[in-house]
C-alpha cells in the first residue's frame, strides 16, 4: 500500500506536466481555426470543384489597334454551369514588350453593364509596374492568320510567338522552332464573375467566424489555369513557410488533402515552419524549371488569391517523356481583373531580367545595411542602447545598426519617444554616428485614437482615415488600443505621411536614423483573420478586398520615400518591411517575421529567403536565433553561421526570450559568433556587388543551385544549399549534435572549401565531417571573390581598408569576377560616381580592367589591394614571377612569394602594390 503514492506521484506530476504542455501549446501555437481556409471561401470552393472546359470561350473581333491586340471573348452559349450567371463579352488585350514578356489583359466591358452598375470599376493595381513601362513595348502593326481557321497568330521578331486560338479560348507562347513554353486556358478553366445586379432571394453577405462581410459588390472573382511547358518543377509565389523550395503539388493523384497555396498578407502568430496558408507578404509571380528553359508567370491582382499546383495524372494523363514535361496550375483571386505577364526566358536569369523590368530591380542599399544589426523586442533604454553598443566593441564584433521596436515610443504613439527610458534620442544617435553605427526605429500603421496625439488629430481632420463601410473612420484594435489606419491607396495621404519623417517632424531623430515597417498587412487584433474587413472603403471607392495585398506595399513606398525625401533625394534611404507585394524590392528589405528558435525554422528560412529572392525581392533575412523561444546556443551558433549569408543579416528577439546577444553564451560561442559574423564583413565588397547586380538585372543575391547551374537535375530540388552570387556554395546545418553532411557540388568544375582552400570535385556529393567552427562553404573554382579582411566597428570604418583578392583556379588555370565600388550612401552612382573592375586570371595573368571607364572626377577611389590569395596552382610550379604592367610601380621580378606555412594549398601574394579601381596586369605564373 505504501508504494502506492510513490506510484502516483510522478504520474501526477507527468498528467500536470501534459496539461501544461497543451494549455501552453494552445495559447502560444499557430491557430489554425483563425484562418479562413479554400472550402469557407467560395470563390476558392467554387473553382475547385469546376471541371475543365464546363464554361467555354471564343474570341472574336481579333484586330491590331495601337499596337496591341485587341478582342473581345465571348461566352459560348451551350457552355456554362446550370447555377451560373451568363458572362457579358469581356475585353481582351494582348501586348509585347522587349525581351520576353507578353503582357494579357482581360476586364469587363463597361458599356454592355446595366446602368445601375456603371459606376463601380474593378480594381486595378496602379503603382507596381515600372512608369516607363510602356517605352518597352513593342508595337504589333497587324495580326497573322494562321490557315487554320481558328488560330491567329502574330509573330515578334524578339524570339517567341505568342498564338491565339478562337474557339476555345486559349493562348499560348511558343519558341520560333514551335515548342510551347507557357499557356492560358488550354484546360478550360477561364471564368470571370462580373458584377450584376442582386436578385432578390440572394444574400450576398459571407460570415467567417464572427465577422460578417457586407460584399456589397457581391462575386467577382476569376479563374484560369496556367500550363508551364518543359518545367521539372514551379517555385515562387511567396510568402509561405516550407523546408521545400520546389512548389507541392496541392490537388490531384496522391495528393491528400492540401489547401492551395495563399496569397493573403496576413499577421500569422507563430506560423509553422510548413504551410501552404499565406503570411505577411504576396509576390503573385511563379517561375518553373526544367533542363531545357526556365519561364515564369506573374498576375498583377491584389486580391486575395489561391493558386493550386495540379499533380502529375489530374487529367488522367502522364507526362513521362522529357518533352512532355508540364506542370498544370489553377490561379484564382477573388476580385480585380486579369493582368497578366508571360516571361520566356529561357535562362533563369533571363525570367529575373524580364520579371524585374516589369516590377522594377532591388533598390541599391546603402552600404551600411549589409552589414550586421542588432534587435530586440526591445532595448529598454537608453543605457540598455549603450551598454549593447559596448559589449560589441568589448567583444571585437562588429556590427553596424540597433534597433528599436515598439516600447521606444510614447504609448506606441509612432514618431514619439518614451521620454523617461529615452530622454535624450539625438546625443544616442549621435553617439552611435560616432562609431559609424546607425539606428533603426520602428514606425507601424496602426495610428493611436488619442485626441491628445497630434498626428490622429490631423488624420481625424484630414480625413485620412480608412473608411467602414458606412463611412465612419475604421476604428480597430492594435498595440496602442483603439486604432485607425492610414488610407495608403491615396496618393495624397502617401505624400503627406512622407513629410512626418523630416527632421523636423520626427522630433528626435536624427539623418542616421532609419525605419522599420511592422504590421502592415495590416494587422488588426480584432479584425477577420487578424487583418482589416474586405468591406473597408479605400480611396476612389476601391473596397479593401480588392487591394488588400497591396497595403503593406504603399506603406513601406511612403515611407521610402519619405526618407528620400528627407535627404533631399541624395541619400539611399533604408526601410525594412513585413508585409510586402510585387514591387516592394524597389523601396527596401523585408524580412520572413517572427519565426521560432527551433531548427525546423533555420531550415525553413532558406527556401524562404530564396523564394522572396527569386520573386524579384533580393534583400532579406531571417530573424537570426528565431523570435520566439529560446535558441540553445548551438542553434544559434549555426543559425548565426547560416544567416551571416542570408542578404539582410538581424539577429531578433521576442521580449519574453532571454538575453541572447552574441557574448552571453560563453567565451567559445562567442567566438564562434564573432568568427560568423567576420566572415559576413570579410565578404562585404562581393555582397556589394551583388547587390548592385541585383538592382541592375534583378539576380538575387542568394540563389537556388539550379539557377546556376539550371540544366544539372540533381540541383532543382536543392533545398538547404544555396549560392551567393555565382562563386560561393553555401550548406547549412539544421540538426542538433550532426557529425556528418552530404553536400552536392554541381558543375564539371572543382571547389574550394572557402577556409581552408581544400579542393573538392564537382558533379557529386561529398559525405563530410561536421565541425562545429563553421557550416561548409565552397568557392567555385574559376572565379575571383573580392574581399576585405580587417575588422572594425563597423561597414562604414572599413571604407579605406585595403582589399584581397580570392583566385580560385579552374582546370585550364583561368578565373574571373567582378567589384563594384561607389560611395555607399548616395545616388552620385546614377551619374557615373562608382568602379565596376573586371578580374581575369589567364596565362598567368592577372588582370583589373574597368567595366566601364571611370570618370575619376566622379569617384576617385584608390586602395591597395593587400593581398592576392591563388588557390589550386599546380604544385609543380615552384617559381611564382610578379611582374606589373603599370611602368609606375618598381615590383621587380623574382620569387616574391611564398607558400604561407599554415596552409599549403594557397599561394599569397603579399601588397602585390596595385590598386583597386585602376587598370593593370600582373604577371604571376
Ligand atoms: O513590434 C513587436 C513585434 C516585433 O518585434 C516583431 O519583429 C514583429 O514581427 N511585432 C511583430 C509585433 C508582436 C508580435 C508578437
Amino acid at each position: 500500500m505504501s508504494s502506492v503514492p510513490a506510484i502516483k506521484l510522478p504520474s501526477i506530476f507527468l498528467l500536470l506536466l501534459l496539461l501544461f504542455s497543451i494549455h501552453f501549446t494552445s495559447i502560444h501555437s499557430w491557430k489554425k481555426e483563425e484562418f479562413r481556409p479554400c472550402n469557407e471561401a467560395p470563390f476558392c470552393k467554387r473553382t475547385r470543384s469546376r471541371k475543365p472546359h464546363t464554361t467555354t470561350f471564343t474570341v472574336s473581333n481579333l484586330s491590331a489597334l495601337d499596337g496591341k491586340l485587341k478582342a473581345r471573348l465571348h461566352q459560348n452559349s451551350e457552355s456554362g454551369s446550370q447555377d451560373s450567371v451568363p458572362i457579358r463579352p469581356l475585353l481582351l488585350e494582348l501586348s509585347v514588350y522587349r525581351g520576353g514578356i507578353m503582357r494579357l489583359k482581360i476586364d469587363e466591358d463597361y458599356n454592355l453593364r446595366p446602368d445601375s452598375l456603371k459606376e463601380k470599376t474593378r480594381f486595378q493595381v496602379q503603382d507596381v509596374l515600372l512608369q516607363d513601362l510602356d517605352d518597352m513595348r513593342v508595337w504589333i502593326p497587324k495580326v497573322e492568320r494562321s490557315k487554320d481557321p481558328s488560330f491567329s497568330t502574330f509573330y515578334i521578331k524578339h524570339g517567341f510567338e505568342a498564338v491565339v486560338k478562337h474557339n476555345p479560348f486559349e493562348i499560348f507562347v511558343r519558341t520560333t522552332a514551335g515548342d510551347r513554353v507557357l499557356s492560358i486556358n488550354s484546360h478550360g478553366l477561364f471564368d470571370f464573375e462580373q458584377l450584376r445586379e442582386k436578385k432578390e432571394e440572394e444574400t450576398w453577405e459571407e460570415r467567417f467566424r464572427s465577422h460578417t462581410d457586407t460584399r456589397p459588390n457581391g462575386p467577382q472573382s476569376i479563374s484560369f489555369d496556367v500550363s508551364f511547358y518543359g518545367a521539372n518543377f514551379v517555385y515562387g509565389i511567396p510568402q509561405h513557410a516550407s523546408t521545400s523550395l520546389p512548389l507541392q503539388s496541392t490537388i490531384g493523384p496522391g495528393v491528400d488533402h492540401s489547401e492551395p497555396y495563399r496569397l493573403f498578407n496576413l499577421d500569422v502568430f507563430e506560423y509553422l515552419h510548413e504551410s501552404p496558408f499565406g503570411i505577411y507578404g504576396s509576390i503573385p509571380f511563379m517561375v518553373a524549371h526544367g533542363r531545357k528553359r526556365s519561364s515564369g508567370f506573374f498576375w498583377l491582382n491584389a486580391a486575395e488569391m489561391q493558386i493550386d499546383v495540379l499533380a502529375e495524372g489530374w487529367d488522367g494523363q502522364t507526362h513521362s517523356e522529357e518533352h512532355e514535361k508540364r506542370i498544370d496550375t489553377v490561379w484564382m483571386s477573388e476580385a480585380g481583373i486579369v493582368d497578366a505577364f508571360f516571361f520566356v526566358g529561357p535562362e533563369p536569369k533571363e525570367v529575373l531580367r524580364q520579371y524585374t523590368s516589369v516590377t522594377g530591380t532591388q533598390a541599391m542599399p546603402p552600404q551600411f545595411a549589409m552589414g550586421y544589426h542588432q534587435c530586440r523586442w526591445n532595448y529598454r533604454d537608453e543605457a540598455d542602447v549603450y551598454g549593447v553598443d559596448a559589449g560589441f566593441d568589448d567583444h571585437d564584433i562588429p556590427y553596424d545598426v540597433l534597433w528599436l521596436d515598439i516600447e521606444h515610443t510614447d504609448g506606441k504613439r509612432y514618431f514619439t519617444w518614451d521620454k523617461a527610458s529615452f530622454p535624450n534620442p539625438v546625443e544616442m544617435q549621435n553617439n552611435l554616428t560616432a562609431k559609424g553605427r546607425q539606428m533603426v526605429t520602428i514606425v507601424d500603421p496602426h495610428i493611436k485614437r488619442d485626441e491628445s496625439f497630434s498626428l490622429h488629430k490631423e488624420f481625424t481632420q484630414k480625413g485620412y482615415y480608412t473608411k467602414d463601410a458606412s463611412g465612419k473612420d475604421f476604428d480597430g484594435w492594435c498595440w496602442p488600443g483603439s486604432s485607425s489606419y492610414p488610407d495608403m491607396l491615396n496618393p495624397e495621404i502617401r505624400e503627406w505621411w512622407e513629410d512626418k519623417f523630416s527632421l523636423k517632424n520626427y522630433v528626435g531623430s536624427t539623418p542616421s536614423l532609419y525605419i522599420w515597417n511592422d504590421m502592415n498587412e495590416p494587422s488588426v487584433f480584432n479584425g477577420p483573420e487578424l487583418t482589416m474587413p474586405r468591406d473597408l472603403v479605400h480611396y476612389g471607392g476601391v473596397e479593401h478586398r480588392e487591394m488588400h495585398n497591396l497595403y503593406g506595399f504603399y506603406f513601406q513606398m511612403a515611407s521610402s520615400n519619405g526618407l528620400l525625401k528627407r535627404g533631399d533625394g541624395k541619400i539611399r534611404p533604408f526601410v525594412l518591411t513585413r508585409a510586402f507585394f510585387a514591387g516592394s524590392q524597389r523601396y527596401g528589405a523585408m524580412w520572413t517575421g517572427d519565426n521560432t528558435a527551433d531548427w525546423d525554422h533555420l531550415k525553413a528560412s532558406v527556401p524562404m529567403v530564396l523564394t522572396i529572392g527569386l520573386t524579384g525581392f533580393a534583400f532579406s533575412g531571417a530573424d537570426i536565433g528565431g523570435f520566439f523561444g529560446n535558441p540553445g546556443a548551438e542553434l544559434l551558433v549555426r543559425w548565426y553561421q547560416l544567416g551571416s549569408f542570408y542578404p539582410f543579416f538581424r539577429a531578433h528577439a521576442h521580449h519574453d526570450s532571454s538575453r541572447r546577444e552574441p557574448w552571453l553564451f560563453g567565451e567559445r560561442n562567442t567566438a564562434l559568433i564573432r568568427e560568423a559574423i567576420h566572415v559576413r564583413y570579410s565578404l562585404l565588397p562581393y555582397y556589394y556587388t551583388l547587390f548592385r547586380e541585383a538592382s541592375v538585372n534583378g539576380s538575387p543575391v542568394m540563389r537556388p543551385l539550379w539557377y546556376e547551374f539550371p540544366s544539372d537535375t540533381e540541383t532543382f530540388t536543392k533545398s538547404e544549399s544555396f549560392m551567393i552570387g555565382n562563386s560561393i556554395l553555401v550548406q547549412g546545418i539544421y540538426i542538433q549534435g550532426q557529425k556528418t553532411v552530404s553536400v552536392y557540388l554541381p558543375g564539371g568544375q572543382s571547389w574550394y572549401d572557402l577556409r581552408s582552400g581544400v579542393t573538392f570535385s564537382g558533379g557529386m556529393s561529398h559525405d563530410l565531417k561536421v565541425s562545429e567552427d563553421n557550416i561548409p562553404s565552397f568557392q567555385k573554382a574559376g572565379t575571383i571573390i573580392p574581399k576585405k579582411e580587417r575588422f572594425r566597428r563597423s561597414s562604414t570604418q572599413m571604407v579605406d581598408d585595403p582589399y584581397t583578392l580570392v583566385i580560385a583556379l579552374n582546370d585550364t588555370l583561368c578565373a574571373e569576377g567582378e567589384i563594384y565600388i561607389d560611395d555607399g550612401k548616395s545616388f552620385e552612382y546614377e551619374q557615373g560616381a562608382y568602379i565596376h573592375s573586371y578580374f581575369l586570371f589567364s596565362n598567368g595573368i592577372l588582370s583589373s580592367t574597368n567595366i566601364i571607364p571611370t570618370h575619376p572626377s566622379k569617384f576617385s577611389f584608390n586602395r591597395l589591394i593587400e593581398r592576392i590569395v591563388l588557390l589550386g596552382i599546380p604544385s609543380e610550379s615552384k617559381r611564382i614571377l610578379i611582374e606589373s604592367a603599370r611602368h609606375d610601380l618598381d615590383m621587380g621580378v623574382g620569387p616574391l612569394t611564398l607558400r604561407t606555412g599554415s596552409n599549403p594549398v594557397a599561394f599569397v601574394i603579399k601588397k602585390p602594390n596595385v590598386s583597386i579601381g585602376d587598370d593593370w596586369s600582373l604577371r604571376i605564373l
